[in-house]
């Protein structure tokens, strides 16, 4: 059970998103604890508390593997972080008072979509509430939205309307807590403070409220994705089951204070899993920021981005990659071209990704493996030496080739399968290499490839 209550303690306070983080890895090392000491699959299980997501949903999802998030708001004229800057260095006046000059006539949505598309990306979460309050759409729950600033534009709207348009599916991120909202109990810098008066039950009306409004105006999403669910344990199961209702085709990620759907890693890749859904979401921000950080914030390298998501497919869970657009409304140039870089390699390379489930072989060091049909697909980024050896599988490799063309020799033995690519042949970050079956890869049990790369 993660916890997410946050202690008004002077550390909290110093560094909250530090405090928080410390609670949150403290939750989650006594979950592992409490597992190991025997509350295992086997346990009696309780009933779930809300319906599940509909297969089908869930295997759409999953097949588009990779999507575009992004963290927007009045906040991005300052180029600090979203939320987390409110109280400090940001003095919450100020922050409140940005809106007033948020006006970023050069919002396109129909060029972010673009952007996305042109980064290979297939679905894309915009922040339609953050941490901060503020609201991106034309709420009738609150005068703070996005219709009160000079912009006067329903941006989720015209978001959701470009992804129609141009076949691309649409999420929204809602952020459970509210430092902002007179109802929440939190407050900031980072939730660290607590509120003398708040009214909880009528906080979680208006979050049901607007998400109700989401669904029904800007729907059908393809996700809901809450965040920080601060106070909210016991709550979520109210998010989740009217989020079904109105759309019961819906997927909602794990932050709902009651749980969900999909499991979220963040700024990491998940772990191999098979059973339980999962997306990491990941900034490409050189250092690390969600919103807008400013002309010297830089971008990841290339391999960095496309290593995120060889791994999470080889892992079989997803990636959203989150842009930070600037004040004017248009998404920096220097993380659009990393997109386009990504997006090309997977006009080339996409169908050992898109589509695909992960495994046999499991993710590491060496690389990862995907699967699709009767086919394996080798995702290998380090080499040591030419010859690459994989463990037994029991079904025949019928025939091996490196899917952009060139030699490639291959061997299929009682001890293993040998490969081996001339470092000529072999690409600057993955060398993705088809191997066919006698059988579908997916009855394959999961195999680990020896630490340090095989060969
Ligand atoms: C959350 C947000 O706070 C962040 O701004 C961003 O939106 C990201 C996608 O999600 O990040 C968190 C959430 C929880 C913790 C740390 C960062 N935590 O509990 O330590």
């Amino acid at each position: 059970m993660k916890t997410w209550k946050l202690t008004a303690g002077s550390t909290a306070r110093a560094c909250p998103r530090a405090a928080l983080a410390t609670l949150w890895l403290a939750a989650t090392l006594l979950k592992g604890a409490a597992l190991a000491a025997g509350e295992s699959a086997d346990a009696p299980k309780t009933p779930p508390k809300f319906p599940p997501p509909l297969p089908e949903a869930v295997k759409r999802w999953q097949e588009r593997r990779f999507g575009m998030f992004i963290h927007w708001g009045p906040v991005s004229l300052t180029a600090k972080e979203i939320s987390w800057s409110r109280g400090a260095p940001t003095p919450i006046e100020v922050y409140d008072g940005l809106y007033q000059r948020f006006n970023p006539t050069n919002f396109n949505a129909d060029e972010w979509v673009r952007v996305a598309q042109a980064g290979g990306m297939k679905y894309l979460v915009l922040t339609t509430k953050h941490h901060d309050g503020f609201c991106l759409w034309d709420t009738k729950l609150t005068d703070y939205n996005v219709m009160n600033s000079p912009l006067h534009r329903d941006v989720v709207g015209e978001l959701a309307a470009a992804c129609r348009r141009q076949g691309i599916a649409f999420g929204a991120y809602y952020s459970t807590c509210d430092w902002h909202h007179p109802d929440f109990p939190l407050t900031s810098p980072g939730g660290s403070v607590k509120r003398e008066r708040f009214d909880l039950d009528a906080y979680n009306r208006y979050l049901l409220g607007q998400i109700s409004e989401l669904i029904t105006n800007y729907g059908p999403l393809i996700t809901l994705w809450n965040d920080v669910p601060q106070s909210f344990e016991g709550r979520g199961v109210n998010t989740i089951k009217l989020a079904r209702r109105l759309q019961p085709d819906i997927l909602i990620n794990d932050r709902t204070g009651d749980g969900g759907d999909y499991d979220t890693p963040e700024q990491r890749i998940g772990d191999f899993n098979l059973t339980r859904p999962w997306e990491s979401c990941m900034t490409i921000s050189a250092h690390g920021q969600w919103a807008w950080g400013g002309p010297e914030d830089g971008v990841k390298p290339l391999a960095a981005c496309l290593e995120m998501l060889i791994a999470a497919a080889g892992g079989d869970g997803n990636v959203l990659l989150n842009v930070g657009p600037r004040p004017d409304g248009t998404i920096d140039p220097e993380q659009a071209a990393r997109l386009k870089e990504m997006g090309d390699w997977l006009a080339q390379y996409g169908q050992s990704i898109y589509g695909t489930r992960g495994g046999p072989f499991k993710p590491g060091k060496w690389g990862a493996s995907t699967r699709q049909g009767n086919r394996i697909y080798l995702h290998v980024l380090t080499w040591e030496g030419d010859t690459f050896r994989l463990p037994a599988i029991p079904a025949k490799v019928t025939a091996a080739r490196l899917l952009r063309g060139g030699s490639l020799s291959f061997s299929q033995t009682a001890a293993g399968l040998t490969l081996a690519v001339p470092a000529a042949e072999r690409a600057a970050i993955d060398t993705v290499i088809a191997l066919d079956l006698d059988m579908p890869a997916m009855e394959l049990a999961p195999l680990a490839v020896t630490p340090g790369g095989p060969g």
